[in-house]
């Protein structure tokens, strides 16, 4: 007979800048909720992937990758991070197969094994890798640390990506389910938006320039075949600005139109995008300003 039982528990994704956490999400999801780049330090704030399977309901937490933070904003990320391992029944290494043990991955692994929390490794971008390279990963880390499973994967192909349900599946804890099963994430749609924004400024704008950029979305009109959005980009130099709109506005254009294209996709209605360019210099280090733009202390 079927195992009726609700099951449930949270599952964070930590590990390195650039590993591939929320490109896992996003797979696991089979929905873009987070966004993605090339550049590291994309993600700067916790975002939950939700999951019912049957009676299980896994609930991921994709984190800000571990480094060393410069600005306050990157203290939040870090806290942030940390604060997501707090209360999981389970945390999952993510890392990719370069056969060696990064310090800041002994450093998180020594603060897991104080917590005495689970971990699962996860050895990610198999796709682009040999399988000598994945099977040095496999033996430097289980030989360090004690793992509770070791899944190679490819976040971006999806292959291997099913196992990581049968492997959490024991760690999750009989409760009751904290979301409905058709959710699949407590993000405000604000925030997704904000995000998908954001990962499109990572992509189209070249070197130091989308780090010192915060989107915040300054209105959200729904209606019921359309969604209207007002957004604020916030640079940190008027030099920038410039960059960000681009000659005739042809920058902002191009953010604004692949922006639509994937907010289109997630809510399924027309979208409409209106952007507009701000500077507040140093805003990655003004503690106000970044409560302004919706960092808060508490929350992270
Ligand atoms: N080939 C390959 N590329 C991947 C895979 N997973 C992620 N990537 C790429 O790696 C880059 C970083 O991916 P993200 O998902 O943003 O990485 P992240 O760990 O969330 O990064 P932060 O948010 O900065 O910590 C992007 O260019 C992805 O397309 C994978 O399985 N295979
Ligand atoms: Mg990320």
């Amino acid at each position: 007979m079927q195992d009726l039982t609700q099951k449930t528990g949270f599952i964070a994704l930590v590990g390195r800048p650039n590993v591939g956490k929320s490109t896992l999400l996003n797979t696991l999801l089979g929905e873009k909720i987070a966004a993605v780049s090339r550049k590291p330090q994309t993600t700067r704030t916790s975002i939950t992937g939700i999951l019912t399977k049957e009676n299980c309901q896994y609930i991921f937490l994709d984190t800000p990758g571990i480094h060393k933070p410069r600005t306050k904003l990157g203290n939040m990320m870090m806290k942030s991070a940390f604060n997501a391992t707090a209360d999981v029944c389970l945390v999952m290494l993510v890392v990719e197969p370069l056969a060696e043990i990064h310090p800041i991955e002994k450093e998180l692994m020594e603060k897991f094994q104080k917590m005495g929390v689970p971990v699962v490794l996860l050895i990610n971008k198999t796709d682009i890798f040999t399988p000598e390279d994945i099977i040095r990963t496999i033996d430097v880390f289980s030989k360090a640390y004690s793992f509770r499973a070791v899944i190679p994967l490819s976040g971006k192909t999806g292959d291997g990506v099913e196992i990581i349900f049968k492997e959490a599946e024991p760690f999750l804890e009989e409760a009751p389910w904290f979301f409905s099963s058709d959710m699949i994430t407590d993000q405000p749609e604000r925030t997704i938006a904000a995000e998908i924004i954001r990962e499109k400024l990572l992509k189209l704008l070249d070197k130091e320039i989308p780090h010192g950029l915060a989107v915040v979305i300054e209105d959200f009109k729904e209606s019921e075949k359309l969604i209207d959005i007002r957004a604020e980009i916030f640079c940190e130099k008027a030099s920038h600005k410039k960059i960000v709109i681009g000659k005739d506005g042809a920058m902002l254009k191009k953010v604004g139109s692949f922006a639509r294209e994937d907010l289109e996709a997630f809510f399924g209605v027309h979208v409409n995008i209106n952007l507009w360019v701000k500077v507040k210099e140093n805003w990655r280090d003004s503690e106000q300003l970044l409560h302004t733009l919706g960092f808060r202390d508490t929350e992270i």
